[in-house]
């Protein structure tokens, strides 16, 4: 249902959205909350504004605390191919299938709330490590938990999205359901079948441009240059991806959407109950477009092909470098998808980018080994590539 705003809330929305301090942002969506009418199309945009709020008065308290002795911080740097975040309520077995698939050693107990800060591991796929990390639980019955603000944080960070449900949750259908609806009020969208937009303001753009390979439905160009100009937003480009509605285009206006690949781990399936829990969440995860797989920790079944999967849903791929008349490198460069032979030469270092004259590539790109290619050639997962500098 779109929240026909009055004006004036729009304008305190447009506020906050230029507000520059932590401060000018929570006195905007403070006024902006009391300018919001209280009915059903508003829910949804209070729910985010109310969270939003609660979120900003900790940043404030965060940094206040920081200025004397320094708050815990929820982050965790990147290493390897690519992060992927565990992610999931209390007891699920999160930090059980860490252990499980990397060497890491986190504390499992059999109650709630045992892990109190992120930790990762490596997860070791054929020549690759990729990196997992061990969250503190997800509270769905609790949405307004500052924790769950700080996990869903790391997940808007992360490459990649393990969601933990345990088959022992005698309601894991509204789990799931509260778990996917907690993530997707921030933005964070895993489903495959939701659009997902991004508005980038600009003034050089001189008006509203709507590009990318999204579809709207049910409004037109024009409708979305109206939706936007109420919000005060007249220059920007609106990039859009999968089927958009109207609200999408909203919620946009007021939060910053991401798409990441999730798959969900139904763990426990080796208790007894396991296969009628596992239909319920299957049926919903389904509905979503959601990928999930059985599994579990404590009898190591289901975990072997997780690796491979992890490996997919980055959406990355790996090169071997070789120098003329020398074997390849052992130890693979880790690029996107869709990268050039001038990606490869671009990682090594960026005067071989700019002195490239050709490349020889052996593997899936090309037809036959040793094939001399220019730099858009585009290489795939396992080529070996030698560049030839000017
Ligand atoms: N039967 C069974 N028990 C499991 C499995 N995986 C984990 N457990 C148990 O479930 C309990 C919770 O496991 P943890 O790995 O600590 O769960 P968690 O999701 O990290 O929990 P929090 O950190 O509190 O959120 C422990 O008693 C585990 O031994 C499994 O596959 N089967
Ligand atoms: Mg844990």
């Amino acid at each position: 249902m779109p929240a026909n705003l009055p004006p004036e809330a729009k304008a305190k929305l447009a506020k906050y959205s230029e507000a520059k301090t932590v401060e000018e942002k929570i006195r905007a969506l403070e006024e902006f909350i009391s300018a919001v009418p209280k009915h059903k199309g508003t829910e949804n945009l209070l729910l985010w504004a109310r969270r939003r709020l609660a979120e900003l008065r900790e940043e404030l308290e965060v940094k206040k605390r920081k200025k004397v002795g320094g708050g815990p911080r929820f982050f965790v740097e990147k290493s390897g191919a690519g992060q992927v975040l565990l992610l999931g309520p209390p007891n699920s077995g999160k930090s059980s299938i860490l252990a499980a698939l990397t060497n890491a050693k986190p504390e499992v107990a059999d109650y709630p709330f045992t892990t109190k800060t992120p930790q990762a591991g490596m997860v070791v796929y054929e020549d690759i490590q990729i990196q997992l990390v061990d969250t503190p639980p997800l509270l769905p019955w609790d949405p307004d938990s500052p924790v769950n603000g700080k996990v869903l944080g790391m997940a808007r960070n992360a490459d990649a999205l393990l969601l933990v449900f345990g088959l022992d949750d005698p309601s894991i259908d509204e789990t799931v359901e509260r778990v996917l609806e907690m993530l997707e009020d921030r933005g964070i969208i895993v489903s495959p079948r939701r659009g997902v937009v991004r508005i980038v303001k600009s003034r050089e753009v001189g008006g509203i441009r709507v590009q990318g390979s999204g579809r709207l439905v049910g409004l037109t160009e024009d409708d979305v240059r109206k939706i936007l100009s109420s919000y005060r937003i007249y220059n920007a480009v609106v990039e859009i991806e999968g089927e958009v509605t109207a609200e999408d285009i909203e919620a946009a206006v007021y939060m910053n959407m991401v798409r990441k690949k999730a798959l969900a781990l139904l763990n426990k399936a080796d208790m007894p109950g396991a296969r009628e829990a596992f239909m319920k969440a299957a049926r919903v995860l389904k509905g979503r477009g959601v990928p999930y797989k059985p599994v579990s920790a404590l009898k190591k079944l289901g975990l072997d092909d997780v690796p491979k999967i992890l490996f997919d849903m980055l959406g990355v791929l790996r090169v071997y470098t070789k120098q003329p008349h020398k074997e390849p490198d052992p130890s693979p460069l880790v690029l996107p998808k869709g990268s050039t032979v001038l990606d490869v030469a671009k990682a090594i270092h960026k005067d071989l980018a700019r002195k490239f004259k050709y490349a020889k590539v052996w593997g899936k790109s090309v037809k036959y080994p040793g094939q001399r290619v220019g730099p858009e050639h585009v290489v795939e997962d396992k080529d070996v590539v030698e560049i030839h500098v000017r």
